[in-house]
């Protein structure tokens, strides 16, 4: 019988040990003398050395034993802002309360006058210290909010920023409008009036194509359910997928009323109540934990881990990388902290920052997985088995990323 030719490739990574989070595989889905064959930056093959076709590679990687896994996903952050909070920081440490900060001026709206006043090129420059330090810890994809403009003009400027860092560095970027961050100071005491300006912005948003999902804040300190229900029929209107922070500080429902709209990722979650946890699993609503923001805070409620592993709800883990509640920019460290703080395992970590933030970003066919067919995005790793990316804090293992197979 003839054999069959051998199949063309640009590269290929044999030696290694794969934690392929396979979509059907239990665990992490490891091959231990694992090869992957890549052409046009896509995967062709990921799995056993021995059960491999014949393929005839320009070059070939010998990985010398070691951990290949997905490239990283951070799915949930508000990287691009100007300015910091360190001096907040310190006023609590004194005891000063965040009313009192809020009041002085403080928070999101200290941030806001910071980010109004940059330009793209600033809001560039200074988030890309920040988006460094995720690629160099294997991350090959970041979800990049607005939210700190709260004007037509300032969210598109953000968004625009968070666009053109997937130019200037070798990063996918997925961008989020959240205008319904926090009600502007010229809108005081008047959330529905600016929910009205916030739908007013979407046209120009979709037009320009600047965001692929819409987010919000659902919180006694943000919006209401019923204003966020307004903000997401304007969205599917204009074809948008929705994502929402909810339940972080308290229980307003808004898990439920992001599932009854088919939301990608309800996010935060600490006060999710068993109602809200069967939406979600009958919605397919990914639930994106922010351990930063938790540990950072000094939170003491637990989100419901255990009923979401029950209930079969997706989890994914991600840094909420924002100036006030997670000043975070690691992601190996934002799951010491879900598996230290919440209990997650090493396997629900990874698949965390790998296949279900993915889906978080409805990305589930692009990346996420050692799959063929999906992007060749990987991280290759100096440890001997997988808990090391867990287990320890501070210290980064990459030796090496690839990005759309280079
Ligand atoms: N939840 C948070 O923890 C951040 N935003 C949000 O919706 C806070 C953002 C900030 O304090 O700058
Ligand atoms: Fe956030």
């Amino acid at each position: 019988m003839a054999t069959a030719r051998p199949i063309r490739c640009d590269r290929i990574w044999r030696n290694a040990r794969l934690a392929t989070l396979a979509t059907a595989a239990p665990g992490l889905g490891t091959v231990e003398d694992g090869l992957i064959a890549a052409a046009q930056g896509r995967i062709l093959y990921a799995g056993p050395a021995r059960e491999a076709p014949a393929f005839d590679a320009a070059e070939t990687v010998d990985c010398a034993g070691r951990w290949i896994t997905p490239g990283l996903i951070d799915c949930h952050t508000h990287i691009v802002h100007a300015g910091d909070r360190a001096h907040e920081f310190e006023l609590r440490l004194a005891g000063a309360s965040y009313e009192e900060i809020a009041r002085a001026g403080g928070g999101i709206v200290s941030t806001m006058k910071a980010t109004r006043a940059a330009s793209e090129a600033d809001l560039i420059a200074a988030a890309l210290p920040r988006v460094d330090a995720l690629i160099a810890e294997g991350v090959t994809t970041i979800e990049v909010k607005s939210g700190y403009g709260l004007t037509a003009d300032s969210e598109a400027r953000m968004l625009r920023a968070a666009r053109r860092i997937g130019s200037a560095r070798d990063i996918r970027i997925s961008t989020s409008f959240l205008g319904a961050h926090a009600v502007p100071p010229e809108y005081a005491g008047d959330a529905d009036g600016y929910i009205d300006a916030v739908i007013a912005m979407l046209p120009a948003i979709a037009a320009e194509g600047l965001a692929d999902a819409v987010d919000a804040y659902c919180e006694t300190i943000g919006f209401t359910p019923a204003q966020v229900e307004r903000l997401f029929a304007a969205a599917a209107r204009h074809g948008l997928p929705v994502k929402l922070h909810a339940e972080q500080l308290s229980d307003q429902g808004g898990a439920a009323l992001a599932a009854r709209h088919g939301a990608l990722s309800a996010d935060h979650l600490e006060h999710l109540d068993p109602a809200g946890v069967k939406a979600m699993a009958r919605s397919g609503t990914v639930a994106v934990l922010l351990p930063g923001a938790y540990y950072f805070m000094r939170e003491t409620t637990l989100p419901p881990i255990d009923l979401m592993r029950r209930h079969g709800v997706a989890m994914a883990v991600a840094t909420d990388c924002n100036p006030g509640t997670s000043p975070l920019t690691s992601l190996l460290l934002a799951m010491n902290m879900a598996a230290t703080e919440f209990r997650l395992t090493v396997d629900e970590c990874l698949a965390g920052v790998t296949r279900n933030a993915a889906r978080a970003l409805g990305l589930a066919d692009e990346t996420g997985t050692l799959e063929p067919g999906k992007a060749c995005d990987l991280a290759i790793w100096n440890i001997e088995r997988p808990a090391e990316l867990v287990y320890r804090m501070g210290c980064n293992p990459l030796h090496a990323r690839v990005r759309a197979g280079r």
